[in-house]
């Protein structure tokens, strides 16, 4: 369903528009209050922020993260959260080398910022905690994107305390880095797809459990999962496919702690890309887990008859504590019906073997080795404090960061402005070189990874992607330094 500024589904306003007659339009949006219609739509991608510039290679929009009204629950408009009106917010489309302007005015009565998640630009440009944006105030993210980045990533805020809460009422959209040598044909029809979930009062407002009750604990342990999923806002959107089509996905999982494992029963699909771009190779999956906040590129192939349908469900994964594991994890969970047209099976078209070159990073010389213990709330058994720098690395440096999970249950990791190769879990080396922003560190797991901190000295946030535990306080600062000086050690 597309949402309008005012946060009415275009189908209500298309029927309001009908019943007015020709010509007519409702006289305000705003008297749509009661429930509407629950409808199964078909996927509406999120608008495309505007370029008002015209200057060559240069990206420059607007943004405004405010109050609206808006169904988040299909047939419930609510006090939300939205960017320009949008939820999800409108897609910052861009490609590698442009110079990107994004002026930011913040409407709401709170303070927030924009995190610009995964993207490898300046420390000020962040939108970490360190650098809020006061209620009803202005500020210029300006950032060039790096070369070799064409990928998906997100933004969203990132308050010090009101991140899930800011999410939650309705703050997310998708970033597209593209590569103007893209390895993949033009011609496959490409598909966004944000999952998020929430869960309700039953006005439709988002339902945040106050702390100490039990669905507050529960959410204060688990992450604050709802039991309402969307694609791009959507509940259980059609998708049309054409039978030996080949459609290429970018699917981003912006929940606030779910981590969906993601399958079409009966088929393949074709995994080609992660957090940081395209794989060397695709790899052929049947399933696979999308933690928080982590990004794929999948090519799906449409490979039932036509008029046939099939589901794209998230599977059971086991992430929780079993204290507290709710009791419906083990079913499978419906997201998109992918709807078959009656047209003959089209020839799929060939997908290169080899995409692009990953080249490993050097570890046979690191500058440094870390340890980080995540336990429940804590990393290296301390809560997170905005004045203490708990890692300082030197500019042109590599490390290998070590990530232990000492508890029995997942948290996804991640660290701000730098892309790393996953080298290792638990002594198993990684099957192929990928850049990752996010990894999940199963429960008594231990991941390590190679980073290099070739550039963007300054204050970085890394910190467990459940946005539940990340608020209260699991989360560090790095701070990258420029080189020391020769001799000096
Ligand atoms: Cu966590």
């Amino acid at each position: 369903m597309v949402r309008l500024p005012v946060g009415i589904p275009v189908v209500a306003l298309l029927a309001s528009v009908a019943a007015f007659g020709p010509g007519l339009m409702p006289p305000s949006a705003s008297r749509f209050t009661s429930p509407l219609p629950v409808v199964s739509d078909t996927l509406v991608s999120p608008p495309v922020l505007v370029n008002v510039s015209r200057v060559p290679h240069t990206v420059e929009v607007n943004l405004t993260a405010g109050p609206s009204r808006i169904a988040l629950l299909p047939g419930h408009v609510t006090d939300a959260f939205a960017y320009n009106g949008s939820v999800p917010g409108p897609t910052l489309d861009v490609r590698e080398g442009d110079k990107v302007i994004i002026h930011f005015t913040n409407n709401l009565a709170e303070k927030t910022t924009i995190h610009w998640h995964g993207l490898h630009i300046p420390a000020d440009m962040d939108g970490s905690p360190l650098r809020p944006v006061g209620a009803g105030k202005r500020y210029d993210y300006v950032f060039t994107i790096p070369k070799g980045t064409a990928g998906t990533y997100w933004y969203h805020p990132h308050p010090d305390v009101r991140t899930g809460y800011q999410i939650a009422k309705g703050l997310y959209g998708g970033i597209i880095v593209r590569d103007a040598n893209d390895p993949l044909p033009a011609t496959l029809p490409e598909k966004l797809l944000i999952l998020s979930d929430n869960r309700f009062h039953p006005d439709g407002s988002p339902d945040m459990a106050a702390p100490g009750t039990s669905q507050g604990q529960a959410d204060e342990e688990n992450g604050r999962e709802g039991n309402v999923l969307f694609v791009n806002g959507q509940v259980m959107p059609i998708l049309p496919i054409r039978s030996g089509e080949v459609q290429r996905w970018r699917v981003i999982n912006v929940a606030a702690a779910r981590i969906y494992r993601l399958a079409i029963p009966g088929q393949t699909m074709l995994h080609v890309g992660g957090d940081g771009g395209l794989f060397e190779r695709p790899v052929d999956v049947k399933d696979f887990l999308l933690a928080n906040s982590e990004r794929v590129e999948l090519l799906v192939k449409g490979a039932a008859a036509p008029g046939a349908r099939s589901v794209l469900q998230t599977l059971p994964y086991d992430r929780y504590d079993f204290h507290t594991r709710p009791t419906d994890w083990e079913t499978p969970r419906d997201l998109l019906t992918l709807q078959y047209s009656d047209l003959p099976a089209t020839t799929p078209v060939v997908i290169p073997q080899t995409l692009r070159h990953v080249a490993a990073l050097d570890t046979s010389h690191v500058s440094a080795r870390r340890e980080i213990i995540l336990s429940q709330g804590l990393i290296n058994g301390k809560m997170m404090n905005m004045h203490r720098v708990d890692v300082t690395s030197r500019l042109n440096t590599i490390e290998i960061w070590q990530i232990e999970n000492v508890v029995t249950m997942d948290h996804p990791f991640h660290l701000h402005g730098f892309q790393f190769q996953v080298l290792d879990r638990d002594g198993v080396p990684e099957p192929f070189v990928s850049w990752k922003d996010v990894v999940n560190v199963k429960k008594h797991e231990t991941v390590r990874f190679a980073v290099r901190f070739d550039d963007f000295p300054g204050q970085w946030m890394f910190h467990c992607h459940i946005l539940d535990h990340e608020d209260h306080g699991m989360m560090g600062i790095l701070e990258v330094r420029p080189p020391l000086p020769r001799g000096k050690k």
